[in-house]
């Protein structure tokens, strides 16, 4: 034990002394940044568009906001796995169901790393998928409308961090756990970990027309941790690959504990013979609970249904289909590049950065070249599946990309910077600092076969002296290089909102044709809608209050209600008529427990409120959309519990 925490305390001094960011030349940014050459690069003209979409994940922020390249202007932030004041989403009644899991309501997620659908390996702009890692769930948002449409949760998994990547046809998106738990979850020692933990590997289909989102099945893996995976491409497609740390299963202390082996894994998924093996009958059906949430773009409206059982696979039961790869050191990114070929382990203390060749590994497993098993997986010679390694690279490596040109791109945490190096080389081309500790990177396309290599951009952890001061907290910071010549060029600093993990990054051209305007109100078939001022009513049903209302340019109908009386529970149903682009209307009353709704052109979206005191109290569009928003306001009166007003509302006249 001594002599674990001795080499763990020269390990960690030697990664504070490059983590502190003073030893980077703060002129080094100067130099690119200021050379007009390079604004001209990044200038988006007022009223011009960018050229390309960039999603960054929020991190701990549970969203995903949209920016623009190479302006790095920030779009919009899509509300996925927490509630969202700024629309309302997670606190409408009609979105509360997106949240809702296994384990109640959870208002708040942590996403991690976006991904967008693929046709035939190529990005197809209709979906794109990103992960909650806490309380384990994969999220789709439908690109035409930017909204999130379904939510599912996964069981068994814990620490949702091996996702949510996408295979090549999006036949699958793939969620693998971080942490290993029992399974199924029960009371037992922590300490009894070792063989007792498994780690639950997770692929969800995919339906091809409506992207309708199901578990196919789940790989119950030894208790290692699952960091990371990549989807095979090209060659390698009907494969998937996880890096793995912690293969010492350790419970405690793991920045130490999980640090003693030399080599952890890469594990390899054949997972097309495991669906063929699902599709014959194998593996067995395991009682489970998690929640499936669906947004139906017609009523507007999610339902939450709760899921009973999932089917899982036990590896061995399927010869062929699990094999482990050694790779140095608790590698963190698992990165394939566009032909398929070449699968890189990013080994976080390793010197070295390891890349495996999917050709060698197909022949050692075709000529039997095992050294040895895990659980019954065998686990192959790492001189048999090595392409080669780039030497002394830099330090702390964690996530690759690709250019489509052969070379690929590499952050290092601890040096602070982007590495260029070339795939069959492994020599290195370039480096260039980031501001600093930088985690993921992206490059448009870069996880399918076809990168669109013009820019790449890399995501901060540390912004420190970037950016005006905001106080002790500063927001995380990414960086865009010009990647098109052989040198990366600086362009662009710009900072992102909560924590960048991944982002998945697209040419513009296809999003931006199929973006929806409006909701046409025809299709709308929410049971609570109203299609004119003249439909509009107040049914009370016991208690409960339903107020049918419409909203239009500028004015709420009915705008005077008279009738509700303390110990109801009010439902403001509000159609927003409009039919115009980019015109939304809000809703909120005085007192409200709850946030304001934003209102889509040709959306009904449900407001409660539980009045508490006797009064009359205004409501009032809370966005602004036109000339007369001020005017767009009313009043709803409130009685005693015990009063007898009689149940009114008017628009234009007085109730008498
Ligand atoms: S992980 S850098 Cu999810 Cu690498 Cu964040
Ligand atoms: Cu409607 Cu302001």
């Amino acid at each position: 034990m001594k002599n674990i925490l001795k080499s763990t305390i020269a390990i960690l001094s030697v990664l504070v002394a490059f983590t502190s960011c003073n030893n980077l030349a703060k002129s080094g940014s100067k130099s690119g940044a200021l050379a007009s050459n390079v604004a001209e690069k990044v200038y988006v003209a007022p009223g011009e568009y960018d050229s390309h979409y960039a999603f960054i994940s929020g991190g701990y922020s549970g969203n995903l906001t949209v920016y623009g390249l190479p302006s790095g202007r920030m779009f919009k932030e899509i509300p996925v796995f927490s509630q969202f004041a700024t629309s309302g989403y997670g606190y409408s009644e009609e979105t509360k169901p997106m949240l809702n899991t296994s384990h109640g309501f959870i208002p708040w997620g942590d996403s991690h790393h976006p991904d967008i659908s693929q046709t035939n390996g190529e990005i197809d702009g209709r979906f794109i998928f990103i992960n909650e890692n806490n309380t384990p769930r994969i999220a789709k948002i439908d690109l035409k409308t930017f909204e999130t449409t379904e939510i599912i949760e996964v069981p068994n998994s814990a620490g949702n961090h091996s996702s949510s990547f996408v295979t090549e046809n999006t036949e699958y998106v793939v969620a693998g756990t971080r942490f290993s738990v029992p399974i199924p979850q029960r009371d037992m020692p922590i300490k009894d970990y070792k063989g007792n933990f498994k780690g639950a590997l997770s692929f969800i289909s995919v339906a091809p027309e409506t992207g309708n989102m199901d578990i196919k099945f789940q790989i119950l893996m030894p208790g290692f941790n699952y960091d990371l995976s990549h989807p095979g491409r090209g060659k390698s497609h009907g494969w998937f690959f996880f890096t793995t740390y912690n293969t010492e299963e350790a419970s405690t202390l793991l920045e130490v504990n999980a640090s003693q082996n030399d080599k952890d894994f890469i594990a390899a998924v054949n997972w097309k013979k495991i669906e063929e093996y699902v599709n014959n009958g194998g593996g067995t059906m395991m009682p489970a609970e998690y929640a499936h949430n669906v947004y139906d773009e017609h009523t507007h409206t999610a339902t939450s249904t709760m899921k009973k059982e999932v089917r899982v696979v036990n590896p061995i039961d399927v010869p062929g289909a699990v094999y482990f790869l050694p790779t140095p050191k608790s590698p963190h990114g698992c990165d394939v590049d566009p032909s398929g070929e070449y699968i890189v382990g990013n080994g976080k203390l390793s010197a070295n950065l390891t890349v495996h060749s999917f050709t060698k590994m197909l022949d050692a497993i075709e000529n039997e070249k095992f050294d040895g098993e895990a659980y019954g997986i065998p686990i192959l010679n790492f001189e048999d599946v090595l392409a080669g390694s780039v030497e002394q690279p830099g330090l702390g490596p964690l996530h690759t990309e690709f250019d489509g040109q052969g070379n690929a791109y590499t952050t290092f945490f601890i040096s602070s910077e982007v590495v260029k190096w070339k795939l069959g080389t492994w020599e290195v081309i370039d480096r260039k600092p980031t501001y600093y500790s930088v985690g993921h990177l992206t490059i448009p396309g870069g996880n399918s076969r076809k990168p669109q290599g013009k820019y790449m951009f890399a995501m901060n952890k540390i912004t420190k002296d970037r950016y005006l001061p905001t106080g002790p907290e500063m927001e995380h910071s990414a960086q865009l290089y010009d990647i098109s010549g052989d040198k990366m060029e600086l362009l662009l600093d710009f900072p992102t909102h909560g924590e960048p993990h991944y982002a998945a990054a697209m040419e513009a051209s296809l999003i931006k044709e199929r973006s929806q305007k409006i909701y046409n109100l025809e299709d709308n078939k929410h049971p609570y809608a109203a299609f004119s001022d003249d439909d509009t009513k107040v049914v009370r049903e016991g208690n409960e209050v339903h107020i049918y209302m419409t909203t239009i340019r500028s004015h709420f109908s009915p705008d005077n209600i008279e009738g509700v009386k303390v110990g109801d529970k009010v439902y403001f149903h509000v159609t927003n008529l409009e039919q115009d682009f980019d015109v939304p209307h809000g809703f909120a009353v005085l007192g409200q427990n709850t946030s304001e709704l934003l209102i889509m052109p040709g959306q009904t979206k449900t407001s409660v409120w539980e009045p508490t005191k006797v009064g009359v109290w205004p409501f009032y569009c809370t966005d602004f959309c036109s000339a007369l928003h001020q005017e767009m306001q009313g009043y709803i009166r409130v009685s005693p519990a015990s009063a007898s007003t009689p149940m009114k509302w008017s628009l234009g006249e007085d109730i008498e």
